[in-house]
């Protein structure tokens, strides 16, 4: 039998022989991943574990939680707090930052975390998951508030997400490309199935919520009106369309196949970039996709160039293939 790769090797190879990551940072991402492990589990319990349905409250952007986007947040917050590698915490969940207690350790990462991403497919048996993002507070100001995490994602550390599907999955990257690992249920191990794994340039798939169409603007509906073409539009091929409705399946799906991912503007709320929140999905996504060779922008700039005004700041996603992402941010350009 091959000799297996686990969580624990491939983080200690890159301490070590890589010279990408200090321990604080080795240690932070064990913590993170053994929370997701209590996740995937609460999560595979469904309503056996009752953490299905609604918790009856709302989150700071007025969505209704569910019991399980309460259960991933503690889950994450109480593993993470004692561990001495991290001065605070912000989560989608969350309206301020929590900031680890005085009866522990203070370190210098920031950790940031959508603890249940595609809440809408929970009840439904679909793949969610946990997002997260690594930041490093920069100064030494003594204390730590929510100006520390206002830091354009390119200073991101680490960025990771978990797949809670058919297999749980962890997708990370230090900075050195991006690797896989399956949790292997019997053993309890992440083990390493992939690395370095890499987006085709090109692709013929989309994903995008299609019935919000009418609402999109100019350069969006025009990339999307020259796919649904096909082989006799401008685009000379025909186009699958694939939306899960959870950023982190979609995601998965494009940095295992290739795609093209989308949640643009719309004219609903036009004073809102977007759904989707920079700190929390957008960033540590962008930074798996570009790892991998794809690009992400807002339609228009580098995702991972934004500077945030405020924690839970929202943006528009343009995501994957690489090729296609710059067509569609030369469309925006162009209008
Ligand atoms: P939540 O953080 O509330 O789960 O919203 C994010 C998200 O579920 C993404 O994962 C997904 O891509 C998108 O919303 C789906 O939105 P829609 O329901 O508009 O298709
Ligand atoms: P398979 O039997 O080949 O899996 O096809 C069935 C199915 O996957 C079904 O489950 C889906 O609803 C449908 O095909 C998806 O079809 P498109 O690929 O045309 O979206």
């Amino acid at each position: 039998m091959s000799r297996q790769t686990s969580l624990t090797q491939y983080l200690i190879e890159q301490q070590r022989e890589h010279g990408h990551i200090p321990q604080e940072l080795r240690l932070l991402i064990e913590i993170v991943a053994r929370a997701c492990k209590r996740i995937a589990i609460a999560v595979n319990k469904g309503a056996l574990g009752d953490v299905l349905g609604s918790a009856g409250s709302e989150n700071v952007q007025g969505e209704v939680q569910k019991k399980l986007d309460i259960i991933a947040n503690e889950v994450l917050i109480e593993a993470n707090e004692w561990g001495g590698h991290l001065a605070a915490m912000a989560s989608e969940e969350m309206d301020g930052i929590y900031v680890v207690p005085n009866r522990y350790p203070q370190g210098e990462y920031l950790l940031l975390f959508d603890p249940l991403d595609g809440s809408s497919n929970i009840d439904v048996n679909v793949s969610i998951g946990t997002i997260f993002s690594v930041l490093r507070k920069v100064g030494h100001s003594r204390g730590v508030s929510e100006d520390d995490f206002l830091q354009p994602g390119k200073q991101q550390a680490a960025a990771g997400y978990c797949v809670y599907g058919p297999q749980s999955m962890l997708v990370l990257t230090v900075g050195d490309g991006v690797a896989v690992f399956t949790l292997d249920r019997e053993t309890g191990s992440w083990v390493l199935t992939q690395d370095q794994i890499r987006i085709p340039e090109d692709t013929k798939e989309f994903a995008i919520n299609m019935s919000n169409m009418r609402h999109w603007a100019p350069p969006v509906k025009r990339y999307i009106d020259e796919c649904l073409a096909g082989s006799t539009g401008p685009r000379g091929k025909d186009f699958n369309m694939r939306w899960i409705a959870s950023m982190v399946a979609d995601v998965h799906r494009i940095l295992t196949r290739g795609g093209v991912f989308m949640y643009p503007w719309d004219q609903r709320e036009p004073d809102k970039p977007g759904k989707l929140r920079l700190l929390y999905e957008a960033n540590p996504m962008a930074f798996l996709v570009e790892q991998a060779g794809g690009a992400a922008t807002n339609g228009v700039d580098r995702i991972m160039d934004l500077k945030p005004g405020k924690l839970h700041e929202r943006v528009a996603v343009a995501l994957g293939s690489k090729n296609e992402v710059e067509r569609i941010t030369a469309y925006h350009r162009e209008a």
